[in-house]
């Protein structure tokens, strides 16, 4: 995700610490693998796009070793944070803008602490400690890597984020470091299944709390399910939608690899402009309770027509 996509999206209800009610979408477990190849990976999951967990992928990283919460603390607690909450997308919260900010070693106190809904999203701490780059490498599981922009995810036990995909459409690779995370994936072919608003990236279903009797078409949709612990990484395949439940507070680390071609270049403009552009323009236009209305009423309506 870029920062273009935001919080805007983080909308969703779950109390924190209150266990979500996923049995009851339609998820398969995900494929795991202690140990494999970036050629079997390649051929296997890159290639076709199945998203699977494996470990391989961080095992060489310093940052295995290095990276816990009382590191960061006494390394780099001083660094201002911006924190984020769930904030529903039709409550007028601003595109990207944040619900506070505080010294980073107070949010890992928080964290630790206990249940919180208070998440750092999209966290680029590599532009105020760059030396953090040197405790973990872009790894031969892609073949291309957006250096600049690795990112980190800290939640808090009980904090959710909610269903999205990606709209910069990169492939991610999502690795876990400290507690637990439920990662829910769905493929871009289920989108309108998912009910996903015009324009955006986004939809209005709480994945973690699914309401069958508003959406309906929610429960055709085939998606997968995997719990990622310390060592794990997801590979998310471009366009996945993604929903992050956390079990225990924690955090992880997204490196990115950018879609190529020609076709996957353009997709990415359409999505980025129809977010930018399209969603802006007629968030203006109408306003932004009547435009998230609507965009409601039109994923409802295309979710009725699915055969
Ligand atoms: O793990 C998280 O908190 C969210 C991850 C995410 O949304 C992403 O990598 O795009």
């Amino acid at each position: 995700m870029t920062e273009i996509s935001s919080p805007d999206q983080v909308h969703g209800v779950a109390v924190a610490g209150s266990e979500p009610a996923q049995s009851q979408l339609n998820l398969g477990t995900l494929e795991r693998h202690d140990d494999i190849s970036p050629e079997d990976f390649y051929t296997k999951y890159f290639k076709p796009r199945r998203p699977v967990v494996f470990r391989s992928f961080s095992k060489a990283w310093p940052a295995r070793e290095q990276w816990t919460l009382d590191y960061f603390r006494e390394a780099h607690g001083d660094i201002m944070v911006p924190v984020y909450e769930e904030a529903f997308a039709d409550s007028g919260a601003a595109y990207g803008a944040s619900d506070d900010r505080m010294p980073f070693r107070e949010y890992l106190d928080l964290i630790e602490a206990g249940p919180t809904r208070k998440r750092l999203f999209l966290f680029n701490i590599f532009k105020h400690a760059p030396e953090l780059c040197g405790d973990f490498d872009f790894p031969r599981f892609a073949p291309k890597w957006a250096r600049r922009h690795p990112f980190m995810f800290f939640g808090g036990q009980g904090s959710h984020v909610d269903a999205h995909f990606d709209v910069d459409m990169s492939h991610v690779f999502l690795t876990q470091f400290h507690g637990t995370k439920r990662v829910v994936l769905y493929g871009p072919e289920w989108s309108n299944h998912l009910y996903r608003h015009k324009f955006t990236v986004s939809h209005n279903v709480d994945l973690g709390n699914p309401d069958f009797d508003r959406y309906p078409r929610l429960a055709d949709a085939k998606g997968y399910e995997c719990i990622l612990e310390d060592g794990d990484t997801v590979y998310m395949p471009s366009g996945y939608w993604h929903y992050v439940y956390y079990e225990t507070g924690g955090f992880s680390l997204a490196l990115r690899s950018p879609i190529t071609g020609p076709a996957g270049r353009m997709h990415m403009l359409y999505r980025v402009l129809a977010l930018t552009v399209g969603d802006y323009s007629m968030t203006k236009l109408l306003g932004q309770k009547r435009w998230y209305a609507k965009k409601e009423e039109m994923a409802q309506r295309k979710a009725d027509r699915l055969p």
